[in-house]
């Protein structure tokens, strides 16, 4: 009997305790997240959280525009003004970012190995080196004040801001002032020209007098502890570049969230990637703690010793405004005897665009700072850049002699002892070269850089026809026009990617485009999160429609037979206009 009423007591004690632990867990997340928030109004903060629960859950409604504005319909109709030209300078939700704090909490993501982490008192001392065009005031402060916050005042050599001739008024004339009246630390430069962030790094790190500098983007949030393991890593080895974990400021909400465990790649069109550790890799990082190894780097974010990164070779200067030279860097650390770690302790948030709100003087900077660094650093490999990027061929990069003549002078190490003993997994992706262009578009090498997670997948089928859309040519055929046709599920033209960023992507490689200077249909183009790419479901009664927010059309079949072509038009009850997503 009393064994009886005892079981029955340990389980009301379990069953009690379970509840409130629950509870205690789901309100403290709860609380965790509103403090980001810290000094909105309720309803506003309500909201903000709302949209990243709704998302989270994959809400319908959720991600379209018109919710995201209730936003700026909540607080003044300057407020509203604010939120559309924020987006459009910056591409994020300036109004948004305007209204929090400076200093706002975040939320403490590390490993819990990392929180009780020591590191010596004899670290070296860095010069911070933070680049900007254009950016927000509150960005850009933000970025600042949460270096200055959440560091150890003796280990901040300084902070050097590089305005790259930035138009903005408020960057001319009040942030000299308030620095000046405000901030001791910062020295604030203005180049002579725009240059572009390559460029503007070289002046930032000239200036620097730090042991070690540590660069970063103009729109971050450092978090806690964040500096002191990567000056540690820096420290016991003046050879090794260490970089932090990036986390995700939302460009939307602003809401931070942790990155998982990720070390940096590259496919063969030069582009940047994220690749997965293995289960054992994250394994041992979890429970080490430790930096781990990097091919390569994502570029804005890193810390390194300052006199090595003078006989390294600084950067290109040959290079413009934006791209290719974060791989021309890492490819340059670890072929000339450095290395590239990733420091799981570090945590310092970034804001992801889906577009970069500026232009650049030249054309396509990236494909001319990338033929730059394919011909000085990958030897024979890059004749399978030049496979998956024929067009490539006939751009001109200028003069690269004083960059071949650096890597003599480092008797740096071949590509291929790079692929080999750094990036191993790339040498089974080497595109076929026997094989076409087309056949070596693999996914990874098409995939834009705007990466994205998919929420749902599936064909996308005309309601009144019964036919399915797809490519006219295939699936990686950009500029194809789409077409109606007889459903089938294995048919990878057909297959069709719903994404975070609210593109559509077929094969999840490009995307329907609906850009009305390209012609009169909707057809497949590179992924690059423009407006024309943007989709969403408005599904109401008996209609269920794809709609592109910005201009209010809806895709609409021309036909409902195989072959008739989609475009767009005024969205009304027409069948031609009803679609879903099976
Ligand atoms: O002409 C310019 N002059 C500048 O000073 C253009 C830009 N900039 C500044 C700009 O204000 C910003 O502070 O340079 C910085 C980087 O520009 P972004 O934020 O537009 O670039 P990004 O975040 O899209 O790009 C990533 O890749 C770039 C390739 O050239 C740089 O290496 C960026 O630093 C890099 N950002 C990161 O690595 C942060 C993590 C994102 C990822 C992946
Ligand atoms: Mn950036």
């Amino acid at each position: 009997r009393i064994k009886r009423s005892r079981v029955i007591l340990a389980l009301v004690i379990f069953g009690v305790s379970f509840w409130l632990m629950l509870y205690w867990n789901v309100s403290s997340v709860y609380a965790r997240h509103r403090s980001q928030y810290f000094g909105l109004r309720k309803d506003v903060i309500d909201l903000a959280l709302d949209m990243h629960t709704a998302r989270d859950e994959d809400k319908e409604e959720a991600y379209s525009e018109a919710y995201l504005k209730r936003l700026g319909e909540i607080v003044t109709a300057d407020d509203q003004r604010n939120y559309d030209s924020g987006f459009h300078s910056h591409a994020f939700n300036q109004m948004l970012s305007d209204k929090l704090s400076l200093k706002r909490p975040l939320p403490d993501v590390r490993l819990e190995k990392c929180k009780d982490k020591t590191y010596p008192e004899d670290l070296p001392t860095a010069s911070v080196v933070i680049c900007f065009y254009n950016e927000a005031k509150s960005t850009l402060l933000r970025t600042v004040n949460t270096v200055i916050e959440r560091s150890p005042a003796y280990l901040i050599h300084e902070i050097i801001l590089v305005d790259d001739y930035s138009d903005f008024d408020y960057l001319k004339d009040e942030l000299p002032h308030y620095i000046q009246n405000n901030l001791p630390q910062v020295k604030l430069m203005r180049t002579s020209k725009r240059q572009g962030l390559i460029r503007a790094r070289m002046v930032g790190a000239k200036e620097a007098s730090g042991e070690v500098l540590l660069f970063l983007d103009s729109h971050c949030e450092v978090n806690k502890g964040w500096l002191e393991p990567l000056l540690f890593a820096v420290r016991n080895d003046p050879h090794t570049v260490s970089v932090p974990i990036i986390d995700i400021v939302n460009a939307d909400t602003f809401f931070y969230e942790a990155s998982g465990l990720v070390k940096g790649g590259f496919n063969w069109g030069m582009h940047y990637q994220w690749d997965p550790l293995t289960q054992d890799e994250t394994k041992e990082v979890v429970k080490t703690v430790e930096p781990f190894k990097s091919p390569t780097m994502a570029g804005g974010l890193f810390a390194m010793n300052r006199l090595y990164f003078q006989t390294l070779g600084e950067y290109d200067s040959g290079m413009d405004v934006w791209g290719g030279e974060n791989l021309e860097l890492s490819f340059r650390i670890w072929q000339c005897g450095g290395q590239l770690v990733i420091v799981p302790c570090s945590r310092v948030g970034h804001i992801f665009r889906k577009r970069r709100p500026y232009g650049a003087p030249r054309h396509d900077t990236f494909t001319r700072n990338t033929l730059r660094m394919v011909h000085v650093w990958t030897d024979e490999y890059k004749k399978y850049y030049f496979h998956i990027n024929p067009s490539a061929e006939n751009v001109n990069y200028g003069n690269i002699s004083e960059r071949v003549y650096l890597r003599e002078q480092l008797k740096c190490k071949s590509f291929k002892w790079y692929l080999e003993n750094v990036y191993p997994e790339q040498l089974h992706k080497l595109p076929n070269l026997e094989k076409s262009k087309e056949d070596n578009l693999r996914p990874e090498n098409l995939k834009s850089q705007y990466k994205t997670v998919t929420r749902a997948k599936g064909l996308l089928k005309h309601a009144g026809s019964g036919l399915c859309v797809e490519s006219e040519k295939t699936e990686y055929d950009k500029r194809a026009l789409l077409t109606l046709a007889l459903c089938n599920n294995a048919e990878r033209k057909q297959m069709w990617y719903e994404t975070e960023q609210k593109d559509m992507r077929l094969a999840n490689l490009l995307c329907m485009d609906r850009d009305s200077a390209a012609g009169p249909y909707a057809r497949l183009m590179k992924c690059n999160g423009s407006k024309t790419q943007t989709w969403v479901w408005v599904k109401k009664e008996t209609r269920s429609q794809l709609v592109n927010p910005t201009t209010s059309e809806c895709l609409v079949t021309t036909g409902v037979e195989p072959g008739s072509f989609l475009t767009t038009g005024s969205c009304g009850d027409s069948l031609l206009m009803q679609f879903s997503f099976t």
